[in-house]
């Protein structure tokens, strides 16, 4: 797969969807809905006061966990950064728990001690978003060399870390990449090229934009693809995916893509003009592919409707669940707190 050129416009929603499946595609516009849904209400909640601390939405972008996670099996590991609703949710965190989490309730998923930007879940192998900018990036090769030298169970395994650009500017990811490619570790590094770092575009802190050409002076295999498509993006992983899993080398795929809403929920977006914004929603991944399956009459108005109410009615269970859930105990809140016993005593 060759790396196209970074431009600052999206790229074309172009896919022979005879390629796929009803029933597949309308998975990934549920998945997508999911998504969407869940952090629009997230969005009204802050704004009630029933969510606080940091809040990172990924909408715009959920063509991209909606493409990869599909190609992932139950035993792989899985990291992402703090904008990671989306992942841990097709991950197969429930979404009460995602919820019952951004309360700060101890029916979350990180029993509310993470909140929105540290969901954490074992049993779907979900270590974590990570507030550090890269921070993911070097524990996915810990877990990839911990599934190279462990028992045969995991063998076939693979880790799979999530980031945006600005890691780029790190150490941590020239030190990953690096130590990944050394030696010979099965991870799918997923870059969620969405042009900016906070108000940051990659233009201003890289001299050169091409990641792809960072990636491959590792020796890492490469792809870049429109991360507005979601059927794109499958593909993609999936080629990228079986490459790691069979070769057991890692892998550098880069989605371009773009958030629709503010950084986070302080941000006054003074670095990027209003039609650009308006530019890149004309290529809203939801929009594009429930037009382009309409067109192909693969499906009805009923069936986007019906996916809609679906993932509607999921999201108001959630806030119930969320609204019902306790609080920790005042005497529990340092029960997981480290600190060094010299420190303790003063
Ligand atoms: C090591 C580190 N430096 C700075 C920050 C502050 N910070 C938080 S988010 C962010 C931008 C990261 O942008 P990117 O990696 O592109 O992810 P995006 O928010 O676009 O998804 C920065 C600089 C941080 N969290 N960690
Ligand atoms: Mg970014």
């Amino acid at each position: 797969m060759s790396a196209a050129p970074l431009s600052d416009k999206p790229l074309a929603f172009s896919t022979e969807l005879s390629n796929y499946s009803r029933e597949f595609c309308l998975d990934r516009l549920r998945d997508m809905l999911r998504i969407r849904r869940l952090e629009e209400r997230c969005a009204e909640l802050y704004g009630e006061g029933k969510i606080r601390g940091f809040l990172h939405l990924y909408i715009g972008e959920e063509a991209v966990a909606a493409g990869v996670m599909p190609n992932l099996q139950p035993h792989d590991d899985v990291v992402t950064t703090y904008r990671e609703h989306g992942h841990a949710l097709l991950r197969g965190v429930a979404m009460n728990a995602i919820m019952a989490e951004m309360y700060g309730k101890q029916q979350g998923c990180s029993r509310g001690h993470g909140g929105s930007m540290h969901l954490f879940d074992r049993t779907t192998r979900f270590w974590g978003g990570n507030a550090i900018v890269a921070g993911g990036l070097p524990l996915a090769v810990g877990l990839a060399l911990a599934l190279e030298s462990e028992s045969l169970q995991r063998r076939d395994a693979i880790a799979v870390c999530f980031f945006g650009e600005g890691a780029v500017a790190e150490g941590a990811f020239h030190e990953s990449l690096n130590l990944a490619a050394l030696w010979r570790l099965p991870v799918l590094f997923v870059c969620e090229n969405n042009l900016y770092a906070m108000g940051t575009a990659l233009s201003r802190s890289q001299s050169s934009i091409d990641l792809t050409a960072k990636a491959a002076s590792y020796g890492l295999a490469t792809s870049h693809i429109n991360g507005m498509n979601v059927l794109a993006v499958h593909d993609a992983a999936k080629a990228a995916v079986a490459q790691v899993r069979e070769r057991r080398m890692p892998f550098f795929l880069e989605l371009h893509t773009y958030r629709f809403r503010a950084h986070s929920m302080f941000d006054a977006e003074l670095y990027r003009d209003r039609a650009e914004v308006e530019r890149w929603r004309q290529h809203d991944p939801i929009h594009a592919l429930t037009e382009g399956l309409r067109a192909a009459s693969m499906i009805s108005q009923a069936d986007v409707q019906a996916a809609d109410k679906s993932a509607m009615a999921e999201v108001e269970a959630a806030v119930q669940f969320a609204e019902a859930g306790t609080w920790e105990p005042v005497a529990d809140l340092l029960r997981d707190v480290y600190c060094p016993p010299d420190q303790a005593a003063r």
